[in-house]
């Protein structure tokens, strides 16, 4: 039995209420970021019931159309960013919102009309593994809206250095959510029974080291020589391999257990294949705020200078040590 006084400072810890108890750290804070964050574990609780049904309810496989580029869309990326749309649309103080699935920012309202934030998201990364029953996750990065900037993808095209809150929302053997708003990493699982995400980690550190790399190596040949080489490296160092193909399941795993995580430019898509907008930014935050490192070329993931919605650039990210390691061949 614990004793009553373990009880009472131990409390069980809802994303809401933590929310709240960060937001009430900041006396000039007005809570509208509190109401994006608490739409989007709405959404997440949503997706992961649709996820997890997905087979049942006949909505795995493809949707018959195309997203902006050129990529087949499932049912499922359809039926996520619905989701998300519904749940993040009406929030007062969101002025864009920016999808992976869709070609444009919607522009929901100008900041005269209340609009301070634009929220950037992938409804459902690594879908294509859902047929596997593979985790796969919804990502999102909240950045300050620009009430001088009228064009919905110049808003949006923000260094990453200015977003205010980036996580994710895996959907795995549990539901786990991973945010930061710039005061370190907070980790939630979904109690399904209660419908809440109960905060089960604060201020999490990668691991400083660890000797797994996550690559899908089948590309190595045409990785630019840097990369064959610490390829050629782990390989006689004792590292491990693990690649799940999905990048929340790989990002996650490299949070929690270190080590480190890799997508470099490739003879088929040769500025590397994730988006920098609502892929590379959001985990580059979320890495730097665990103490970890992410790198895309020469610059911090977060220097880089947007110049298109769907941007793509290489991702190098994880230990501190490991990343350093990697960046030595490269
Ligand atoms: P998606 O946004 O179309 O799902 O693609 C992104 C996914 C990531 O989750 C994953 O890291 C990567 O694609 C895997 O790509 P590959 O199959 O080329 O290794
Ligand atoms: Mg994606």
């Amino acid at each position: 039995m614990q004793h009553e006084d373990d009880l009472v400072h131990q409390n069980l810890m809802s994303l809401q209420t933590h929310v709240l108890a960060e937001e009430a750290k900041h006396p000039s804070a007005t809570g509208d970021l509190s109401w994006i964050i608490s739409a989007i574990s709405l959404a997440g609780k949503t997706i992961a019931n649709k996820v997890r049904r997905a087979r049942l309810d006949d909505v795995l496989g493809a949707h018959g159309t195309e997203n902006v580029q050129g990529e087949e869309q499932l049912k499922m990326d359809v039926i996520a960013n619905e989701i998300i749309m519904r749940c993040l649309g009406d929030r007062a103080s969101i002025a864009v919102l920016a999808s992976e699935e869709d070609e444009e920012p919607r522009i929901l309202r100008r900041s005269g009309d209340g609009g301070k934030y634009c929220v950037l998201f992938d409804p459902l990364d690594g879908s294509s593994n859902l047929d596997s029953c593979v985790g796969v996750g919804t990502i999102f990065s909240v950045t300050l809206n620009d009430p001088e900037e009228a064009d919905g993808e110049r808003t949006v095209c923000q260094a990453g250095t200015r977003q205010v809150a980036a996580g994710y929302i895996l959907y795995g053997s549990s539901t786990v959510m991973c945010l930061t708003t710039g005061d370190g990493v907070d980790m939630f699982v979904l109690d399904q029974a209660i419908g809440s995400f109960l905060r089960v980690r604060t201020k999490m550190r990668i691991p400083e080291k660890g000797t797994t790399y996550s690559i899908n190596e089948a590309n190595a040949e045409t990785f630019p020589e840097g990369y064959q080489n610490y390829l050629r490296f782990a390989h006689s160092s004792g590292y491990t391999s693990r690649y799940i193909g999905s990048m929340v399941s790989d990002v996650h795993r490299t949070l929690i257990r270190g080590g480190v995580f890799l997508y470099p430019p490739t003879a088929k898509n040769p500025d590397g294949k994730l988006r920098l907008l609502y892929e590379a930014n959001p985990m580059a935050m979320l890495m730097e705020q665990a103490g970890g490192e992410s790198f895309s070329g020469d610059l911090r993931t977060m220097e880089v200078q947007p110049d298109r919605l769907h941007q793509r650039v290489p991702v190098l990210l994880g230990s501190p040590a490991e990343v350093a390691k990697v960046r030595e061949f490269i």
